[in-house]
């Protein structure tokens, strides 16, 4: 028979468990719609190589959430985003903002430019107020000009080309060597000194996966030099800067961490990384520091992945019910083979 629609009550209930509260999130629910349509060109983040900016087409829309095209590219790099990601910015930001633009299969620099491509792909600008604006300062200008003047300089002290110590997320038990590659709004670009771009991350200064030049050394823990140092035993930072010609980000830049709050056994709604176009009611199964173990319900625990505590991708119970999103409940035991696997 037809399966009901998952229930977010009754199942805490029937659970005895508690969903995170809402508070732990940053943005717990959107305040606006999603104005995407079908075809519409943007600009945005490449997630595999977070330094790269790309042309992109919105190619499916699901709630508040759109499927992402890299436009000359097969649909198996298609990624997922909320509506109001910070990874993605209207057509013409790289070149107002002085980023290079990585244009579709098919061009070069030389011979694309947004005017000509839109009009021989006959398609649509994504309007700029369908975006998330920009952080502003105080000061400045009404938030839905932003867009329009951009200034490019940093407000937070993390200026391209300072030098830092940071956790290598994709192996968070090595601090090294890094280097602020890249500003946009109030996050920037972390980059490894020596290695590819492929551990490349954008960061706020809140950032529990960053710290100043010579915390390392203040709390006795191991300093990772970069990949091609020579001598990685007599690795100085005093040396180093001089040698690179940099400077450090001054130690005021770096913002204080913030404890997540999300506790063991809190139950909310996460985007599955294996298949990015489900949301799945979840559980978390464990936390540290800056992250907290996902477990899907109803899945076995080989399933479970460490997130970081501030994903897009994970969010309060009923988001998905409020933003027109399917949500897969826990598998029924109708969905079980007689092996009793999935
Ligand atoms: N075992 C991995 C470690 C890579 C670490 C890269 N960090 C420091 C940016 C490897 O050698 O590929």
């Amino acid at each position: 028979g037809r399966r009901k629609g998952f229930n977010w009550a009754t199942y805490l209930e029937q659970e005895k468990a508690l969903a995170a509260p809402v508070k732990l999130f940053k943005e717990p629910f959107p305040q606006g719609k999603n104005g995407f349509k079908y075809g519409m060109k943007l600009e945005g983040v490449d997630p595999k190589h977070p330094s790269v900016f790309c042309v992109l087409s919105v190619a499916e829309i699901k709630g508040y959430r759109i499927r992402l095209h890299f436009d000359g590219y097969s649909e198996c790099y298609d990624f997922w985003r909320n509506a109001d990601s910070v990874d993605i910015k209207p057509v013409g930001w790289c070149e107002k903002t002085n980023h290079k633009l990585s244009v579709p299969k098919g061009f070069t620099q030389e011979t694309f430019n947004w005017n000509n491509y839109l009009k021989v792909t006959k398609s649509q600008p994504a309007p700029k107020h369908l975006f998330r604006p920009a952080p502003v300062s105080a000061n400045s200008k009404p938030r839905y000009e932003y867009y329009d003047k951009y200034e490019n300089v940093s407000s937070h002290g993390f200026r391209v080309g300072m030098k830092l110590e940071a956790v290598d997320v994709k192996n968070q038990s090595l601090i090294c060597v890094a280097t602020v590659r890249d500003v946009m709004d109030n996050r920037f670009l972390v980059h490894f000194d020596g290695w590819d771009d492929g551990y490349d991350y954008w960061c706020e200064p809140n950032s529990p996966y960053i710290h100043p030049v010579g915390w390392c050394e203040e709390t006795a823990n191991i300093l990772t030099p970069p990949k091609d140092c020579l001598e990685p035993e007599h690795f100085t930072w005093q040396d180093y800067l001089t040698q690179t010609k940099s400077q450090a980000v001054p130690a005021r830049a770096f913002k204080p961490k913030v404890a997540h709050g999300f506790l063991k056994g809190y139950k909310m709604e996460a985007v599955d990384r294996r298949n990015p176009s489900l949301i799945r009611v979840a559980t978390i199964a464990d936390t540290d520091e800056a992250r907290i173990k996902i477990h899907f319900d109803g899945w076995q625990d080989i399933y479970d992945y460490w997130e970081d505590a501030d994903s897009p991708d994970m969010h309060p119970a009923t988001w998905c019910a409020k933003t027109g999103h399917p949500i897969q409940g826990p598998p029924s035991p109708a969905d079980l083979d007689t092996d009793g696997q999935i």
